[in-house]
């Protein structure tokens, strides 16, 4: 097996991720203070002991009068708002993580220039009515992208459409992200890798021996389902933890590829800190399953990153994670639909973020 993310249209898209300025956005007092259901520290403030329990940063699953705004425009993508109370957990957004907020981003491309109505066209999310992971119906978040870059149906540009939490840059700490995903069901048969074969080698698939499959399939995609980045001021970063499902449609198999690098916007000679493939945790498609990322940062031995897909843990790495600036998390794309070589569209579901200040009674064991 090639080392996938050399892929060199991969490495370009994967690299090129948001780069458009943060919003002057600062608001730390409705920091979880708007929180029906105050966590313990806010309850009992005055020990230490006490301090030490975990504390709801955020939560929502979308439910009550949650609403997207229009989108606001800049170059090449578009900002949009996620607006409203929650009606089952109290939190507002957008939450106000470490005096950041919350946001969507829509990236129509490296080099693009669109209006509203162009990239609406190749990408969009909305809050739908579905059956949840508990079987009942609720509200989720839908994201899709239908087009790359020149109406492209294979995707190796930055073209992407991500739920972003962009934290202020002072008190931060430890990070505990989970939210339910339910990936397309068709997704290991778009993960082509390339253009020439999405159209005709689905046709012939049927007669095709899987051994001359497997030579003639370039046989890379992938679809990042999570990525953090430190940054600065101008986002330029120094390290980055990402997630991805990686898909071999020759082998017909997907799996997750997570690691550790400085790909972060930074301008920064590329550098692969660790790297770490599970092909034992399944690749659920077509059904809800749990996303867990934990984060402790520290240039010690006791640095973590922790990584679990439906209460399966598939990375839990000691060591640094601090890049050669020391700068702090900035873009945390908690969830992304962000494709490359895969057939488009990519589409999915969130719902249930919940966002902690160190791992809660509900985490997976970890
Ligand atoms: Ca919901």
């Amino acid at each position: 097996m090639n080392g996938l993310l050399r892929h060199p249209g991969a490495r370009a898209a994967l690299a090129a991720l948001c780069i458009a300025a943060l919003p002057g956005i600062v608001d730390p007092q409705s920091l979880a203070g708007r929180a029906r259901e105050p966590g313990p520290a806010e309850e009992s403030p005055a020990t230490g002991q006490e301090e030490q329990q975990p504390r709801p940063l955020f939560k929502s699953g979308f439910e009550g009068t949650i609403e997207l705004t229009p989108l606001t425009m800049y170059g090449n993508g578009a900002w949009q708002e996620i607006r409203g109370t929650d009606s089952e957990t109290g939190f507002a957004w957008p939450p106000k993580l470490w005096g950041g907020t919350i946001r969507l981003q829509l990236v129509a491309g490296d080099r693009e220039r669109v209006t509203a109505a162009t990239l609406g066209g190749q990408m969009f999310s909305e809050l739908q009515s579905v059956i949840g992971h508990d079987g009942t119906s609720t509200r989720a978040l839908f994201s899709t992208v239908q087009k790359g870059v020149g109406g492209a149906l294979v995707n190796w540009d930055s073209t992407q459409n991500d739920l972003g939490i962009f934290p202020g840059p002072s008190g931060q700490g430890d990070l505990y992200v989970s939210y339910w995903l339910k990936l397309q069901p068709d997704l290991l048969e778009r993960m082509v890798g390339s253009d020439w074969d999405s159209g005709w080698r689905g046709a012939i698939r049927s007669v095709l021996p899987e051994w001359l499959e497997r030579r003639i399939v370039s046989g890379w995609a992938g679809r990042v389902v999570s990525d953090w980045k430190t940054g600065d001021g101008n986002n330029a970063g120094d390290y980055r933890i990402i997630l991805s499902v990686y898909g071999d449609a020759a082998a017909k198999r997907l799996y997750w590829d997570a690691r550790g690098d400085n790909v972060a916007n930074g301008g920064l000679p590329e550098q692969i800190f660790w790297e770490q493939m599970n092909t034992r945790v399944p690749v659920p498609v077509g059904q809800w399953f749990r996303v867990e990322i934990f984060a402790h940062r520290s240039s010690g031995p006791d640095g973590r990153v922790w990584m679990a897909i439906n209460g399966q843990t598939i990375v839990d790495r000691y060591g640094s994670n601090m890049g050669v600036n020391n700068l702090p998390w900035n873009r945390i794309f908690a969830s992304l639909n962000y494709s490359s070589g895969q057939s488009l569209p990519a589409y999915q579901w969130v719902d249930d973020l919940e966002i902690w200040d160190r791992f809660p009674a509900s985490a997976s064991p970890h």
